[in-house]
């Protein structure tokens, strides 16, 4: 066996430098050989190298992000360009094209594909943009799970990041996929735990990428709480650099802000940090999110966000807000990690509301991506109650809400008519890929 595999190892090698290791994909791609049969024929005798994974790396905010990352033998990695200027991808380290292959231009919204068929630690660069560097560590046994072999793939990380998310702390999942954390009781106080750590996630078929993330998920559990309780959280950060969470909107004491190298050193790696405030807000609709003041961009980008809803004094934890039959919650995010996505998924992953004709529902929205959206509703005009948790005196009656970075919206309609009913961002570049829906659309399923 041992023999074979050397065999393998140099015929792959052979086949490497000959030039038969192909890029694929984009028709400006000049990765693509010309002399040699395709790879898959190729690769008949030997398994181990047909592409079989891909991964996706997004290029936005003029960055490769993730920027390094760890992929087996034989996947194929795809750029997509979420940027609004053209970017390249070219191979080669120090910013010195080595030939390998070359996007050259990648207009927004394009893509640029490659498949790695040996090991080593590749460089890669944008012509145009001296902080645009990125590499692609490739192995035998890099840990880039297949939503199948997600333990087996845990125990060989090399870079600890954990297998598929999510709920990986028994949270129970909602209606809206969203994961409600749960908590125990100590001396008057609700005790809930947060942990940040590294984790593969799946943002829709086919697309895994690297998050940072609260318990596994993305966006982080929901924190459901009534108005006027006492509240700890202890935050465990499994990251590899400082980190701390702040409460978006819940007006907490200064040492409690979570701004971590302001009202708090930042939480160190494999440190835990315990916040304790009284819920004064309003019920209504508040998110966590980290904030250091090293990083923010990355940390937010990668998936650190999650709401935080204050129900009236007297409701329970799983129960829905008094006076209407259904409650979800509906997360907006825009990151390069992971695309214009709704509670981390992009359609048609994401989840399908259901309800009844002749329910009252209640949605709270969040905006915790970088971009406005305005989500448009089918069927329906809702009413805006309250928007960063605060009631309008006079509730607005329509059916598209432009939302905003940071706010938080209620809103209330009556479900009277029975349809699968579209809720979307209407700017189409975010609900579209190609042809296809994608992106920040979710319906509600009314029977
Ligand atoms: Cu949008």
């Amino acid at each position: 066996m041992k023999s074979r595999k050397i065999i393998a190892t140099i015929t792959l090698a052979t086949l490497f430098l000959s030039g038969a290791l192909v890029g694929c994909g984009s028709a400006n791609s000049t990765a693509t050989s010309k002399s040699t049969k395709p790879i898959q024929t190729t690769s008949s005798s030997t398994p181990t190298a047909i592409a079989t994974e891909t991964v996706t790396v997004g290029m936005g905010n003029m960055v490769f992000n993730p920027a390094v990352i760890h992929v087996k033998t034989g996947t194929k990695v795809i750029w997509k360009n979420n940027d609004t200027i053209a970017h390249t991808v070219t191979s080669g380290a120090n910013r010195s094209s080595d030939g390998k292959y070359d996007s050259k231009d990648l207009q927004p919204g394009k893509s640029f594909s490659y498949t790695f068929m040996k090991p080593g630690s590749y460089d890669y660069f944008c012509v145009y943009h001296p902080d645009m560097n990125g590499t692609v560590i490739v192995s035998d046994d890099a840990t880039n799970p297949t939503e199948t072999e997600t333990m087996a793939a845990q125990q060989t990380s090399k870079d600890k990041i954990a297998a598929m998310g999510t709920g990986l702390q028994g949270e129970p999942q909602q209606k809206d996929d969203i994961y409600l954390l749960p908590y125990t009781t100590e001396n008057g106080y609700k005790v809930f735990h947060l942990t940040a750590e590294p984790v593969w996630v799946s943002v829709q078929k086919g697309k895994r990428v690297e998050a940072w993330a609260f318990n596994g998920s993305v966006p982080g559990p929901e924190i459901k709480v009534n108005q006027g309780d006492k509240v700890k959280i202890e935050v465990t950060n499994q990251l590899p650099e400082g980190t701390s969470v702040h409460w978006h909107g819940l007006d907490v004491p200064f040492s409690m802000d979570g701004v971590g190298g302001l009202s708090q050193p930042p939480i160190q790696p494999g440190a835990t940090f315990t916040y304790s405030f009284t819920v004064n807000a309003t019920p209504g609709t508040y998110a966590y999110h980290s904030h250091p003041m090293a990083d923010m961009m990355k940390q937010e980008s990668m998936g650190l966000f999650g709401p935080f809803i204050v129900e009236p004094k007297g409701t329970g934890w799983q129960q829905v807000h008094p006076g209407y039959q259904d409650e979800y919650t509906i997360v907006l995010n825009d990151s390069s990690e992971f695309g214009y996505n709704l509670n981390g998924k992009s359609f048609p992953a994401t989840p399908v509301l259901p309800a009844k004709t002749g329910d009252n529902i209640l949605v709270h929205l969040l905006n915790l991506g970088d971009m406005n959206h305005p989500m448009h509703l089918h069927g329906f005009h809702f009413k805006e109650t309250e928007q960063d948790g605060v009631p309008l005196p006079a509730p607005v009656t329509m059916d598209t809400i432009d939302t905003a970075p940071g706010t938080t919206y209620d809103l209330a309609f009556n479900a009277n008519q029975p349809g699968e009913w579209l809720f979307h961002c209407h700017v189409v570049s975010h609900v579209t890929s190609g042809t296809q829906m994608s992106g920040m659309i979710t319906l509600f399923d009314v029977k």
